[in-house]
């Protein structure tokens, strides 16, 4: 069965959707293998979001994730990377409410940077970011 990393980003959680969000995974049919609440150290959130250090973004996507606490998850489910990222919607939340109005990003994000969640992009991205947020005991 497939794995994939969901985080609830500082702009959600602050707002209080966190619930709302693991609540529609769960509907949707994802079992949740490992869940915490952490916030990002500046080098962390570096590390994790490494393939994008030479966009111009880098610098407010680290300042925006290391914002305030975070919820990260680990989703399990028959084709969980693709089935979240299409639950989550497009990058941009406001493009997500004009083709994706039911979509978590286009309910609770603001813009292309405050989007309020993440999920891995891919199967390989996956094997990479489950392991930088979960240590093996922490996955159930
Ligand atoms: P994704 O999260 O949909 O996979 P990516 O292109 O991988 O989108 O970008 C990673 C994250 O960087 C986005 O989720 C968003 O928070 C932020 N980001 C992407 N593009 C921009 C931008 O143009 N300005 C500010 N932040 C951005
Ligand atoms: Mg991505």
């Amino acid at each position: 069965m497939e794995r994939t990393l969901v985080i609830v980003k500082p702009d959600a959680f602050e707002k209080g959707a966190t619930g709302k969000i693991i609540d529609r995974f769960i509907s949707e049919g994802f079992q949740i293998r490992a869940l915490k609440l952490l916030r990002l150290t500046r080098e962390q959130a570096e590390g994790f979001y490494a393939v994008h250090r030479e966009r111009p973004f880098f610098g407010e996507l680290v300042e925006f994730m290391t914002s305030g606490p975070v919820v990260a998850m680990v989703l399990e489910g028959q084709e969980a990377v693709k089935r979240v990222r299409e639950i989550i919607g497009p990058t941009d939340s406001e493009e997500a409410r004009r083709v994706a109005p039911d979509s978590l990003r286009a309910l609770f994000g603001t813009d292309k940077g405050r989007n309020a969640v993440h999920a891995s992009d891919s199967v390989e991205s996956a094997s990479y970011e489950i392991p930088f947020i979960f240590s093996q005991l922490e996955i159930v």
